[in-house]
Parts: C-alpha cells; structure tokens; sequence
C-alpha cells in the first residue's frame, strides 16, 4: 500500500503554517521520529487508541502520521469542543494516551486526569532517534471520527488502512490532484472533509496544503487575489459567506479575488446541499461552476459531478471511482428506473469497518454488504440529487452533522424546561440553523440570550440553538412522540 504521504517529491512543500513551510522529506522524517517515540520498546502499537487534540498544522499531521505508523488508531478530537464531548469520545473508545499541545493540553489535563489518561505534547515524543516501524496491512483499524446521528452520543466510526486508502484514491483520480496542486486548509480536522478531501489527497499527491487555524475571509481572499491556490474546498456556508464578504467589499478590491478563484482549476462543494443560488452566483461572479459532491463519515465521498464535463446545479453527479450505489425503495426493492427515488446505499473499499464497540448499529446499518446512508436520492437525466434524509432528527448546519436528540438531552438539564424538541430550519447561512420549541416549567421564564448562555460550555458552539420557540404544549401522535414535521411550520 502506497504511504499516505507522498514519497515522490521530497523537496516539495507539503505545509505551510504561518510563515512556515516544511518540504515532503521534513515532514516524512518528523512523522517516523514521532511514531518511533509512540513505540518506544515496542514493535507496533497494535491497534490502541491514541487520541490527540492538536490544531491544523504539520504537528497535527505529525501525529496522525505518527500514530498511523505506529500501528496505532488515531482517534483526532474537536479542537472546539467541551469537555463531556471530549469525555464521551476518550471513555468510550478506551483511549489511554492523548496527545496535545498548548492551550489545549491545559484544557483537556484534568479531564484526562479524572480519566486516569495520560496526556503528552508532541514534542515528548520527538527524541531524535528512529526505530524499525512496523508494516500495516490494509485491514487494520486506522482511525475512529466520531458522528453524530439518530441516537443520542455520537458514534465512532472505525477506518482501516485500505479505506482511507481508497477514499483518497477516488478523489485523487476523479479530480485529477497534481503535485503541483495548492489548496488552503480552514476546515475542522475532527471530519472527513477537512481531513480525507483536502488534507490526505494533498498529502498522498505531494501537493501543497496552506494551513489556516480558522476560516479568515480577509486573509483567505488575499491570497486568492494572489493566485496562490489552484483548487478551493468547503461547505456552502462558506461560500455563502464568501458571496456577502466579496459584495461587501469595494469592487476595485472584489475583482481581483474573483479572477483568483476563476483562475483554479477546481472549486468544490460539499457536505450538504449547495443551493442552486449559490451554485448560479459562485458561477456569475467567478465562472466557476462548483463541483458538488456528495460523502459521509462512514463512506468518505460517494457521489460527484464530473472534472470534465456538465456540473449540474442541485445534483451530485454520478458514483466515484471504486464506489457502488444504489437506491432502495420504500418496499426494500431496488430502484430500476430514473426519477424514482430511494435510499442511497453505497459498497466498496471506501465504506467503513463498524462502529466501534457497537455491533448492533452496525449490524443495522448494513443489508446485504451494503451501507444505508439514510439519504434519499433520485437519479435523474444520469446525474444523483440528494432529496433529503429519513430522519429529521438529524440536522446539517453550516456542514456539521447535529442530532436533535443529543441537543435535546442537554436542554432537558435546564432548570426552566420541562419538555423541549430541536429540529433544522432552513436558513440561507446554515442551510439549517438549530431550532428549539420548549415547555416551561410552571413558574419557568427563557428567553434565547439566557438559554444561549446557559449553553455555553455544555454543548459546542455550533449546536447551540439560533432560534427558541416558547409553546404551551407540543403536539405528539397516537405513540406519544412529538410531531416535528407540524412544528416545523411555526417558523
Ligand atoms: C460556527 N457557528 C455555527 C457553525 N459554525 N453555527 C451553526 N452551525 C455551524 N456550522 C457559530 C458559532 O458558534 C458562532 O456563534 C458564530 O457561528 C461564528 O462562529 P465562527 O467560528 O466565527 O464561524 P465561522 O468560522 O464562520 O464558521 C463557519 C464554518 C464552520 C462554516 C467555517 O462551521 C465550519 O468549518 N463548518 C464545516 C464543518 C465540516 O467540515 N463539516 C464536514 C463534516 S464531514 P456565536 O453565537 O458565538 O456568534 C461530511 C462528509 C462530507 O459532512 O460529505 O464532507
Ligand atoms: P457527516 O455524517 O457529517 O459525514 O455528514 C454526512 C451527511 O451530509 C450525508 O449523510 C448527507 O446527509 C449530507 N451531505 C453530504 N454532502 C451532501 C450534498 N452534496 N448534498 C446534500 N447532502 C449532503
């Protein structure tokens, strides 16, 4: 198996972090000193669990590298999350090391601490010597994301060698990544897209990846004015807010960026429905027309509209390459004809091994080797559209997949709430935005300022809900379950 990091440009910059930069060969050698220091005596680290809270930037690669080559299990935390998020995702996957850096290793020591979990910094494990590093067969487990869906604490789901593997295979070949390849890094590094999409295919085709710690659209623009990147990646929040960021700007200033993102060779959409707006005003104001793709945590990416040829607006293309898909209707058959629509269910070397330490969901989620998203599709004309999902407990926004449920259980802790339903609103920014329909308590009084605050430090900030609804009662049917499709309508 080919190493994720590209061997056959030494002397090219695979990073660059401020106003550092470190070639292929720098980075190849950090990462076999850190998995070096991970074994210490031992020849493989044999599947443990090593967590590690680091931000984008090569110790981030470091030590996923580092632990990947140790024969470890890289489980990469949410560097913006709370502590019982980081709680749930370390008790649950028996975790004993953590690896971080400051601030965050201060953050996380006494969680670790009560845990009886060690935490070390990078550079602990960086002693100058390299040992013997063992070799990994595509079977093994790789690393664990955790996602959210349809129960309350998220699940980890488990990848092996050769899925990562062939996850980054079908970009690189559909999407034609070069060596000579730059592409900016502001996506969360907890989720596939901001680690398989942009950082692994840049890794595996020796191209260059410009690492920036959060989404700055001055900066980001600016350097798109200078023609420094040749593709662009994000989820439609983000050109979302780069449409409102670039007409707010004076057109003088505004011209530039636009000829820099009509220069790349590819922009990309993904991780939930990119408009047809957006898609005609991207198209309008750079010429570009997006490429929108389709992909999950469990599968890495499974649809895409094609590097050459017609990017349809709305749609998500056809299967990549090495990925089966098909749709199954309601009755358990599989769809035959266009324009009648059905689960999407995806098989091949892309789709994850199991939830870990979860063999019930797993089981669920497979019929007959094949993985059911639970996103409804339709083909039509050759081309996939996403039509939805099966369940409205799961929310996309600004690209995070959130649970209703996991929200819901947290609210319920508050003082003034006696009954509380979330659900997604469409929104222009978020595509949805968090919404939370409430029953005091008698006597209870909230409004969205306080419960906003209340939140904080209990749920990331991305899950805190944007609009409170206060009701009398909500409406359930005949099994006591409350009816968000007909409280969708008071917004
Ligand atoms: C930030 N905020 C959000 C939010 N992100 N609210 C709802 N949903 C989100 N996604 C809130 C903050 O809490 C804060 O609220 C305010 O917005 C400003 O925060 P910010 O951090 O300054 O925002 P910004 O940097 O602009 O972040 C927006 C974003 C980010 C779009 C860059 O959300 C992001 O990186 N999203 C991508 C997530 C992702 O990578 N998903 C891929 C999953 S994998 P307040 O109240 O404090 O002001 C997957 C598979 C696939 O889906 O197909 O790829
Ligand atoms: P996650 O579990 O965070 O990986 O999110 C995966 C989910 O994002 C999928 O199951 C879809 O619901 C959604 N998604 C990803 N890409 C798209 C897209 N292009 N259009 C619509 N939904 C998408």
């Amino acid at each position: 198996m080919q190493s994720p990091l590209n061997t056959e440009f030494p002397n090219n910059i695979a990073l660059v972090e401020a106003e550092a930069s470190f070639t292929y060969a720098e980075v190849e050698q950090r990462t076999a000193e850190f998995a070096s220091g991970l074994l210490e005596q031992s020849v493989d680290l044999a599947e443990a669990r090593i967590a590690f809270l680091v931000p984008a930037g090569l110790d981030y690669v470091t030590v996923l590298h580092g632990i990947w080559r140790a024969g470890g299990v890289a489980i990469p935390l949410n560097v913006a999350a709370t502590e019982s998020e980081w709680a749930h995702c370390l008790s649950s996957t028996g975790v004993t090391r953590v690896v971080s850096i400051e601030p965050y290793r201060t953050q996380i020591q006494p969680l670790c601490d009560s845990l009886s979990i060690e935490v070390l910094g990078v550079s602990d494990y960086l002693m100058g010597t390299i040992s013997a590093l063992p070799e990994l067969t595509p079977e093994r487990k790789a690393m664990i994301i955790f996602t959210s869906g349809t129960t309350s604490k998220p699940k980890g789901v488990v990848t092996t060698h050769g899925n990562i593997a062939a996850q980054i295979t079908a970009l690189v070949d559909a999407w034609e990544w070069q060596a000579t390849d730059v592409i900016p890094l502001f996506l969360p590094l907890h989720h596939v897209h901001g680690i398989i999409a942009v950082l692994s295919c840049a890794l595996w085709a020796g191209a260059t990846v410009h690492v920036m710690p959060t989404l700055a659209l001055d900066e980001l623009c600016l350097q798109v004015a200078n023609d420094t990147y040749s593709l662009f990646m994000a989820v439609p929040t983000i050109y979302v807010k780069l449409i409102d960021h670039l007409e707010a700007m004076e057109a003088s200033e505004s011209e530039a960026v636009f000829e820099g993102f009509a220069n790349m060779r590819l922009n990309v959409s993904g991780s939930a429905a990119c408009p047809v707006v957006v898609f005609d005003t991207w198209q309008q104001l750079t010429g570009q027309a997006l490429l929108e793709r389709y992909g999950m945590t469990e599968i890495g990416m499974a649809l895409s509209n094609p590097y050459e040829g017609d990017r349809r607006a709305g749609y998500v293309g056809q299967p990549l390459p090495g990925v089966d898909v098909c749709l199954i209707d309601e009755a358990g058959n599989v769809v035959q004809e266009e324009g009648v629509s059905g689960e999407i269910r995806i098989r091949g070397q892309t789709v994850f091994l199991e939830y870990w330490d979860n063999p019930e969901a797993t089981a669920k989620s497979f019929v007959e080797g094949w993985f059911c998203t639970g996103d409804i599709g339709v083909l039509e004309a050759g081309y996939y559209r996403i039509m939805g999902r099966s369940s409205i407990d799961i929310i996309k926004s600004g690209g995070y997949k959130l649970s209703a449920l996991e929200i819901e259980n947290k609210l319920l802790d508050h003082p003034a709430i006696a009954e509380v339903a979330v659900l997604g609103i469409e929104d222009r920014t978020w595509g949805e935005a968090v919404a939370a329909v409430v029953v005091l308590k008698r006597g209870g009084e909230l409004t969205l300022a306080a419960l906003k605050d209340w939140c904080d430090g209990k749920l990331s900030a991305y899950k805190i809900p944007k609009k409170l609804l206060l009701q009398d009662s909500l409406p359930r049917n005949a099994m006591g379950k409350v009816t968000k499709p007909a409280l969708k309508t008071l917004f």
